[in-house]
């Protein structure tokens, strides 16, 4: 059975909306994954240590894989697009992170390396914007509440939507929940 997954992509150094062409492009040629929708692009203030802004956005997919095969080829991915790690939340030419899991009985990963729904999720703006385009009505599986309604309790962050130059325009019309 697939899984319909979000994942949510980030980049904060050197030409940040190419970063997350390639990857959206990489991510693509995964068998066993197809692109359901893209989120609108959105740039972002850094949370956490100070650092150039962020562009985000989130991906929709559906996936054949296991949540730790698809961590695996995302990693790679990172690591092809010259991701470095340094700091602990530092700068990044490309962040692949999986933010929910939602497939029958099976949304929840809490291994040592990968937990699913991704932890910070909930607090983040950045994250549920751009889910938000694409799957207003997912619910988060610990927390029991929808995107929608997490956003809804979530303190205002700098957060502005961006017009993309090659990101595709495919989000809004598609919401992915109701597909
Ligand atoms: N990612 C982080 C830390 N802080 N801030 C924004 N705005 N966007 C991010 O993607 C981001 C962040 C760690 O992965
Ligand atoms: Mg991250
Ligand atoms: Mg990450």
């Amino acid at each position: 059975m697939s899984a319909t997954v979000y994942v949510g992509l980030g980049s904060n150094e050197g030409d940040r909306e190419s970063h997350l062409v390639a990857a959206l492009a990489a991510i693509s040629c995964i068998d066993a994954v197809s692109v359901l929708g893209c989120s609108s692009l959105y740039d972002t203030a850094p949370v956490g240590p100070a650092q150039p802004r962020f562009l985000n956005a989130v991906v929709a997919l559906e996936c054949d894989l296991t949540p730790q095969r698809l961590l695996c080829i995302l990693q790679r991915i990172e690591q092809d697009l010259g991701r470095r790690r340094m700091q602990r939340w530092g700068p990044r030419t490309i962040d692949l992170d999986i933010l929910l899991w939602d497939e029958e009985d099976h949304c929840v990963v809490a291994d040592a390396n990968l937990q699913v729904p991704h932890l910070e999720l909930h607090k983040r703006r950045f994250a549920l914007e751009p889910l938000a385009e694409l799957a207003p009505d997912a619910r988060h599986p610990v927390l029991g509440v929808t995107v929608q309604e997490l956003l809804a309790k979530l303190a205002p962050q700098d957060v502005r939507k961006r017009e993309a130059l090659y990101w595709p325009d495919m989000g809004a019309r598609f919401p992915v929940h109701e597909l």
